[in-house]
């Protein structure tokens, strides 16, 4: 394969309803969208990244520095037949992981639909359909987070993750808790805690909770071990794992009994797997995660998730929680807390191209050199 042409465009979309965590609000995503085209194929792609570095260091601006400047000139032109042979081409760039997935999944995309296959049969997947659940926000009262919870599980999702952060923790749990006896039930803290914190994360010990999500800081593996031993709850890291090399030595280190895998966080499609076979390897359970993608990453997040350890239901809720429009067809929708494969070749999804245009709010084409 040879990519002749990229096309990078930063797009907008608003959320239906406005979402904070412990690090940040937001009522709209600007994503960067990556189509790359070459040999009569082409392939689409998408960056997560939120625009600001509060949840990891990357930005909107800095995936679009680093793509143009650096991933997609290392590409472009250059023969190719694997995955592994394109992303080695630069190997060389540290870090800047949410643009690596970008365009590594616009070549899964492009090799996945040349050979006319769909990507969860390339990755190695194994199940027809996913389990789904819903990340709830911080709300403005307990009230309020109750009323989505009950919508959500009504709507017949699996689970639910609620966000949490010092003030809007153990009470609102047991709330929940107290509504919903049975429900599958975790937490996220986004890196709000420390281990002066351990009486809280003790207190939410009492709630059967499945997990509880990042609760120290976004680059830490030693104080989660140390946390983790006073606790009966799992603990799951998300900011902390960029690499299956990360997910082995936190899973020695006992910092975690659960990964959570963003096919984002960890540089594309290749290193998910590699770090979901690290996990399967050591009997330690994974879900897939999710940064409000389009449905361009979304459909990719529904295809690594049919791997067989993702044995947890994810985050990867239909787009209907976050967007009015989207930008593929059809739009992933859940039906009763599942998401089937999609069978087409690629993602399974088609961009709607106009749709895309019309929102895009800038525009880069880049050309191999003739
Ligand atoms: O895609 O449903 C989604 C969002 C899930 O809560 C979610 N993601 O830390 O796991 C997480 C957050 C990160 C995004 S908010 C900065
Ligand atoms: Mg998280």
């Amino acid at each position: 394969m040879r990519i002749d042409r990229v096309d990078l465009r930063i797009v907008r979309l608003p959320l239906v309803r406005p979402f904070r965590t412990s690090s940040s609000w937001k009522d709209h995503l600007d994503h960067i969208l990556v189509r790359v085209e070459g040999d009569g194929a082409e392939g689409w792609g998408e960056c997560a990244s939120p625009s600001d570095p509060y949840y990891c260091p990357e930005t909107t601006e800095t995936c679009w520095h680093i793509l143009k400047d650096f991933l997609v000139p290392a590409v472009i032109g250059r023969d190719w037949t694997t995955i592994e042979e394109v992303v080695a081409n630069y190997r060389a760039v540290k870090g800047n992981r949410f643009a690596r997935a970008g365009l590594e999944m616009a070549c899964w995309d492009m090799l996945a639909r040349s050979k006319g296959s769909p990507l969860h049969a390339m990755l190695g997947g194994t199940r027809g359909e996913i389990l789904s659940g819903v990340s709830l926000g911080i709300e403005e009262s307990v009230e309020a987070l109750l009323e989505q919870v009950d919508r959500y599980l009504e709507e017949g999702y699996r689970r639910i993750k609620l966000k949490i952060a010092p003030g809007w923790d153990v009470d609102v749990v047991r709330r929940v808790r107290e509504r919903h006896p049975s429900a599958l039930l975790q937490v996220d803290a986004n890196s709000a805690y420390t281990l002066d914190d351990l009486p809280t994360m003790q207190a939410l010990d009492d709630f059967d909770l499945l997990l509880i999500e990042q609760p120290l800081a976004h680059d830490d593996i030693i104080d989660h071990a140390r946390l983790q031993a006073e606790l009966k709850t799992p603990v799951c890291l998300d900011e902390s794992i960029h690499s299956a090399d990360d997910a082995r030595k936190a899973i020695e280190l006992g910092a975690c009994r659960v990964i959570n895998i963003k096919v984002s966080r960890v540089g594309g499609l290749l290193e998910a797997k590699r770090v979901h076979d690290v996990c399967q390897a050591r009997g330690i359970p994974v879900w897939c995660g999710g940064m409000h993608e389009f449905g361009i990453g979304r459909a990719a997040n529904v295809a690594i998730s049919s791997l067989p350890g993702f044995s947890l239901p994810g985050d990867v809720s239909g787009s209907d929680k976050y967007y009015a429009v989207d930008v593929v067809d059809p739009p992933i929708l859940a039906h009763r807390g599942a998401i089937g494969m999609f069978d087409g070749p690629g993602l399974g999804v088609a961009p709607i191209v106009d749709r895309i245009e019309a929102r895009a709010l800038r525009t880069l084409s880049l050309q191999a050199r003739r």
